[in-house]
This record gives C-alpha cells, structure tokens and sequence, in this order.
C-alpha cells in the first residue's frame, strides 16, 4: 500500500464546489483518508490574480506514482479544467507532493513536488494531516514553522471535517 499527498488548489468559478468535486473524484479510484482544513490563499507566481482555496488530502493506494498522476488529470479533465495561462487562474488544480518517502524524477513527474517546501499554501493544510511521519514531513514542518502566515497570505476558510464531510454535498 502507497501512501500519498496531494496539494489541491482552485481560483475560478464555484472555488468551495471545485475542491468537493475534486475530492469525490478521486475517491473512485484511490482511498482518501484525510483532508485539510480549507484556507484562502493569496496567489503566488501571477499576484494580479483572485485569491485562491487550497487543500491538501493524505490518501491510499495500490497504484504507481505514474498511474496516481494519471489519476489527477482524469479529475481535472472531468472537472473542466480551465486555466488561462502558466502560473495564473485555474479552475483546478492537483499536484502530487509526496509518494511514500520516495524521490521520483521522470520526465513528466518530480516527487518531492518541486517547489512544496517554500509554499505556505501547501505547507499549512499540509501540517493538518500530517505529524512529521517521515523525513520529508519533517522538514516540511520545520520550513513551516519559520513562514509568517500573515504575511503569506493565509487565512483560515472552513475547519477540518471528515472526508465524507467534505464531499457530502457532491452530486
Ligand atoms: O500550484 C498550484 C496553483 N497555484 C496556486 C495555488 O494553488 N495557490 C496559491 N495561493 N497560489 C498559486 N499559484 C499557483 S500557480
């Protein structure tokens, strides 16, 4: 069994209805065991953008790192991806940030995500599923810790809830 995190992120339409989708989506074919609270995240990379929500889930699965990828862009295929340029506004968005304790580079996936450990919209839903279980939690938390959440931009938007919780109003 596969262990894996994954960081979700929307800023256009329906923002609270696209993670909920997205989360029941992906319970069709990996077990999501845990989900973040919701936080309001000011955009990195493009800022002249809308303020994003951002999640992350802790999930199980018997399938490769490649078949899990492949998995987060059926979701965001079935949820109409829009997004109108590199680094700006998206409907949806899921990136896989950690597999196990591996360190994967192929040519379409890099596990640790590349750039997790300096965002703060990964990192603080991060620490909500996550206790420094391995390596790479730890030092996810240790660069967590030196981040002023203020001044990231984060904010708190709904609390944790269970997983069938959160999807409980997906059609
Ligand atoms: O990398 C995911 C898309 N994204 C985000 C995001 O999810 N949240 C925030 N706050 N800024 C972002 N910039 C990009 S690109």
């Amino acid at each position: 069994m596969n262990v894996a995190y994954l960081s979700i992120g929307t800023n256009l339409g329906e923002r609270e209805q696209n993670l909920a989708h997205a989360v029941k989506l992906l319970q069709a074919h990996v077990t999501v065991t845990d989900v973040s609270a919701i936080y309001e995240t000011a955009p990195v990379g493009v800022t002249d953008q809308p303020s994003f929500l951002n999640i992350c889930v802790k999930l199980e699965t018997e399938k490769t790192a490649d078949e899990l990828l492949t998995v987060c862009q059926f979701v965001e295929q079935e949820l109409g991806r829009v997004r109108l340029y590199r680094w700006g506004p998206r409907s949806i968005d899921l990136d896989i940030l950690l597999f196990n304790h591996e360190n994967i580079e192929t040519e379409s996936l890099i596990v640790p995500h590349e750039r997790m450990f300096e965002r703060a919209f990964v990192l603080v839903p991060l620490a909500d599923i996550s206790a420094g279980e391995t390596e790479q939690l730890q030092y996810a938390q240790q660069q967590l810790s030196q981040m002023d959440l203020q001044q990231e931009g984060i904010v708190k938007w709904a609390a944790q809830t269970t997983v069938s919780q959160f999807v409980r109003d997906v059609q």
